[in-house]
């Protein structure tokens, strides 16, 4: 079902209209309540008078992660904090996570781009969904619940975790819609055959995954272990969480909701628009959002788009599974992982060099595993073994509490990683995605 057909299904001279009426209100309400655009604003020598239509859009300057960073906690907010509901963070480069808030409003948005979404995947109304995404100040558990009590599914809040568990609900309650990660609906489905339990035996009609990148194959593997259709949903903490594009069951390019969430595709490089179908760096500018509005915000991913109307009605932008990402961000468990925040703790400890790498692995439908490689101080080897495994406790400690990761922490001599003559080879991801 089209959960919005006035918005879905508009016509692009209609879009067109809402989307310029629309920004003209949003540049005017950055301007005036947040200093930070304002700022931005006058650098660029733009005044939200001179917006008159969405086309007007490229005269407006990007919003990048570091401008969250640099302005953590607050600077980025348009609305007064008495009206801020909720808040939730997201992985900074460094030191800082990026902050994330909401309005009453902007939580009511948040449950109408997540039931569009469901509604996209084939839930409808009455159906049960467990959802196994996190809850807590990760975005997934809270994004699907507030889109399933809009659109008046049953929600089982699994959250993340608890395999077992999980696998007893999804018997006893036989849900239609499954919503985590695809990694973790590939490890439950194996943990099921492991206890004897066929996953197909439910009474699934379609899984809602994201977070993290996958493959056709991911797909392909996910819907036979399951008996279930298997669509794609993407998002970012920092535009709303997930509910800013969701494949419908023709899972030919994910329907981007472009009356709230406007698309542009650039070169990374130039800054300049790619021409559609072509690959480049997602841009998007949140039309409607009240506490954190968000202008020409750089995601780092890698997609294409396609304005052709999709099979299933919807007139939406569509764009590509994501296919990379511009900076060297990688995801671990749905966990979202900047090396330099890796960088950034060990400098912080005594003994350890800024030279490291991390390898990333997972073995067959397993979870991810992280390996973190650190060189340490010649003098250290010589030391005692305690001194050492105390070493490797306090980065392991450390890792944990930014990222929100068990890491394996290899001490290694100093000089054993490879140097590089260009830029360090950071990550090493063998998983096979
Ligand atoms: O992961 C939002 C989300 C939750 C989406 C649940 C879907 C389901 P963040 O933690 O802020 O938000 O991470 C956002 O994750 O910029 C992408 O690089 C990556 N990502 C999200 N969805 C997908 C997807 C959530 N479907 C970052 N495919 C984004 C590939 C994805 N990558």
């Amino acid at each position: 079902m089209i959960w919005n057909e006035e918005f879905e299904c508009m016509s692009p001279a209609d879009i067109k209209r809402v989307q310029s009426e629309r920004l003209k209100k949003l540049a005017a309400l950055v301007y005036s309540n947040c200093k930070v655009y304002k700022d931005k604003f006058d650098k660029a020598k733009v005044t939200p008078d001179s917006i008159r239509s969405i086309d007007d859009i490229k005269k407006l300057p990007f919003t990048t992660k570091i401008d969250m960073r640099d302005n953590y906690p607050y600077g980025l907010f348009s609305a007064d904090q008495k009206d801020v509901k909720e808040i939730h963070v997201s992985s900074g480069t460094t030191g800082n996570p990026t902050l994330v808030g909401y309005t009453k409003d902007d939580l009511k948005l948040w449950g109408e781009v997540m039931a569009r979404s469901l509604a996209c995947a084939g839930a409808e109304p009455g159906d049960t969904v467990q959802n196994a995404y996190g809850y807590g100040l990760f975005t997934g558990g809270l994004g699907v619940h507030y889109g399933g009590l809009e659109m008046g599914l049953r929600v089982i809040p699994m959250s993340s975790g608890n395999t077992a568990r999980q696998l007893k609900i999804m018997q006893d309650f036989q849900p239609k819609l499954l919503t985590c990660t695809p990694s973790y609906a590939l490890y439950m489905a194996e943990e099921a055959k492991e206890l004897g339990i066929d996953p197909k035996k439910g009474n699934w009609k379609v899984g809602v995954f994201g977070a993290e990148p996958w493959t056709e194959k991911m797909r392909a593997e996910i819907e036979d272990a399951w008996n279930m259709l298997a669509t794609d949903v993407y998002g970012l903490s920092e535009i709303i969480g997930p509910g800013v594009a969701q494949e419908c069951p023709h899972k030919d390019g994910l329907h981007v909701y472009n009356d709230v969430f406007y698309p542009e595709i650039i070169d990374a490089d130039t800054g300049e628009a790619v021409a559609e179908g072509e690959d480049g760096e997602l841009v998007i500018t949140t039309l409607t959002k009240q506490a954190i509005p968000l202008i020409r915000y750089r995601t780092r991913d890698v997609v294409s788009i396609t304005y052709e109307k999709c099979k299933c009605g919807r007139t939406t932008p569509r764009i590509s599974k994501i296919k990379g990402r511009t900076d060297d961000m990688i995801v671990v468990r749905g966990i979202n992982v900047f090396p330099s925040q890796i960088e950034h703790v060990l400098l912080g400890i005594d003994g350890t060099s800024p030279n490291y790498q991390i390898i990333v692995d997972r073995q067959q439908h397993q979870l991810d595993e992280v390996e973190v490689l650190v060189e340490v101080d010649g003098k250290l080897f010589s030391d005692e073994v305690k001194q050492l495994e105390e070493l490797k406790r306090k980065i392991k400690k450390e890792i944990s509490a930014v990222l929100s990761i068990a890491a394996k922490v290899t001490l290694v001599e100093p000089k054993t990683i490879e140097r590089s003559i260009g830029k360090a080879k950071r990550v090493i991801d063998k998983r096979q995605m």
